[in-house]
């Protein structure tokens, strides 16, 4: 049986969500609130970065949401959500990469810098220039490699909510039109937040954010004066 550690508006843990309902597979759901829950001796046993998404499939405990995404691939090949030609899957690994390093960064940095400007349009740039990189690569395609794939899970977890950010996509009427068609999707119904979810989201991003930095530092701190004591 799998189970799926997540929440639900973890922006890492949606896309193997969605991958779990594309495929049609059975799965338990483990909801963590990410107030603390994570630095729990029993969370630290199964991810000892304190982090979502867990996937566990009988003895094997998988972290690293990429490393779940190609397992649940590897094991449940039907319906394929990876292309097999070359080009396709280049497009499908950039789509993946770049909304993780680039778009998710800037995401959390449009929710979290409301009171600075700089780093709010910096964040805004960062969005925009992949929107534009985006939209060329979607040409005129329904999907990004031309079939539905992990391109549209990690993509589409994000792309479809940057009006809720502030960031139009009236200039990109490709991914406009991407977004609508993967918004009626029942996976994304499933695991969509509605307007009034998204907005106590971004209230609690804004707090947790700053929990999870100091009780990272503190955990170092622990771990080096630990270490000090065994190596004086
Ligand atoms: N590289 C990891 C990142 C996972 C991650 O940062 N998850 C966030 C939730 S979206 C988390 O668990 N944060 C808790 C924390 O940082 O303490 C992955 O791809 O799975």
């Amino acid at each position: 049986m799998l189970t799926l550690y997540y929440n639900r508006f973890s922006l890492y843990s949606r896309p193997v969500w969605l991958a779990l309902l594309e495929k049609n597979l059975s799965f338990d759901l483990v909801s963590l609130q990410l107030n603390g829950d994570q630095f729990e001796a029993e969370f630290l046993a199964i991810n000892p970065f304190s982090r979502i998404p867990v996937l566990i499939d009988d003895d094997l405990q998988i972290v690293e949401s990429s490393a779940i995404l190609d397992y649940l691939e590897a094991k449940y090949p039907t319906p394929a959500l990876l292309p097999t030609q070359a080009k396709e899957l280049a497009k499908v690994r950039m789509v993946q990469a770049i909304t993780i390093n680039e778009l998710l960064p800037a995401a959390v940095g449009l929710i979290i810098h409301l009171k600075n400007p700089l780093e709010l349009e910096y964040a805004r740039q960062r969005a925009i220039n992949v929107l534009n990189f985006f939209e060329d690569l979607l040409q005129e395609l329904p999907y990004f490699a031309g079939q539905f794939t992990i391109a549209e899970i990690v993509a589409g977890t994000l792309v479809p909510d940057l009006p809720k950010l502030g960031i139009s996509l009236e200039l990109y009427p490709r991914l406009d039109r991407w977004s609508q068609y993967l918004l009626s999707r029942e996976s994304w119904q499933t695991t969509q937040a509605n307007p009034e979810e998204f907005d106590n989201f971004q209230r609690r991003l804004r707090v947790l954010v700053k929990i999870w930095q100091k009780r990272r530092r503190q955990r170092t701190a622990i771990f080096a004066q630990r270490n000090l004591q065994h190596n004086p």
